[in-house]
């Protein structure tokens, strides 16, 4: 069985809302190290990445904020995923603002000649310096791991892109920017609406999801933003969008991602203690973590 390693990116750079910093700590508040041993896992904490403050710092790109504390903040946890996958285990990344995981997938990407991404959103994460409507990093990611961004940010590990467009899928949408819309085209991105997942049901979406970033690559990559659950499920995250997947259709995901064998990493974003209730976006976090690990009813 596959060791875990836990990682804390206790950043709030890429966003506008104060809180998704401590999204860290109510994650491992919410006990995902036990409940993934429960699971018979051998598990170790790696601690957190150091994140400066965005108090001691200017902003001085408006349509890039932040842009040199995120760059650092993505080269110290490149490197930590980076010797994680080398030593042959499964890094577990909580975020944090999803800016984070150009450090991840960098490091991943550096460990692992080829592989998939399931970007499980609300948003598509697609935006660049010329169409960010908020100027905020973590609006961008996605395009970033694919090819498309600021120099700084594409250098992270020396290479770009990251991963190959084809075989990325983005699952969950349902608020996309004009121009970012244009550039998951043109990108050859595949993504599923809620609408579509309506329609096709959530498992189909998985199983054709599961092949696109599957088929062809040595593993599946998810990076799993906790605003892509319906707010009724997941209140506390900076930008919820109403419409979203339900509880069940939820896990259904992370078990059709379980039983495919292929999940080699997993992001965990967005947490905001501060916007949530009693830590119940901390906690479905964690359970659907251990639905990604193999949970089962019996
Ligand atoms: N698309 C918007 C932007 O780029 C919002 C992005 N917000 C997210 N992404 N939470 O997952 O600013
Ligand atoms: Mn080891
Ligand atoms: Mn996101
Ligand atoms: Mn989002």
């Amino acid at each position: 069985m596959k060791e875990l390693r836990i990682i804390g990116v206790p950043s709030d750079l890429g966003q506008g809302r104060r809180g998704v910093d401590m999204g860290p700590s109510a994650i491992r508040y919410a006990g995902l190290e036990e409940r993934l041993k429960d699971l018979g896992y051998r598990v170790q904490d790696l601690g957190n990445v150091e994140v400066p403050t965005p108090e001691m710092h200017r902003v001085t790109n408006e349509k890039l904020k932040y842009l040199n504390e995120v760059r650092k903040v993505c080269e110290s946890l490149y490197e930590q995923v980076r010797q994680v996958m080398e030593a042959g285990h499964v890094p577990i990344i909580l975020g944090g603002d999803h800016s984070i995981s150009i450090g991840s997938v960098a490091g991943v990407a550096a460990g692992q000649r080829s592989f998939g991404v399931i970007w499980f959103d609300a948003h598509g994460d697609m935006n660049t310096e010329e169409t960010t409507p908020s100027g905020n990093i973590h609006g961008m990611p996605l395009a970033v791991n694919v090819g498309y961004g600021h120099p700084d940010l594409l250098n992270i590990g020396g290479f770009t892109p990251k991963v190959k467009p084809e075989n990325v899928v983005l699952v969950g949408i349902r608020s996309i920017d004009r121009d970012e819309a244009a550039l998951i085209r043109q990108a050859g991105i595949k993504a599923y609406t809620m609408a579509e997942i309506d329609q096709l049901g959530m498992a189909a979406v998985m199983k054709e999801a599961i092949q696109i970033a599957g088929s062809g690559t040595d593993g599946i990559h998810l990076s799993l933003d906790l605003d892509a659950l319906d707010p009724m499920f997941a209140p506390g995250v900076g930008t919820p969008v109403n419409g979203g997947v339900t509880y069940r259709e939820g896990h259904l995901a992370m078990e059709l991602l379980a039983a495919s064998g292929k999940v080699i990493s997993v992001d965990v974003v967005e947490v905001n203690p501060i916007l949530d209730e009693k830590n119940r976006t901390a906690q479905m976090a964690v359970e659907l973590v251990q639905s990604l690990f193999g949970k089962t009813v019996m």
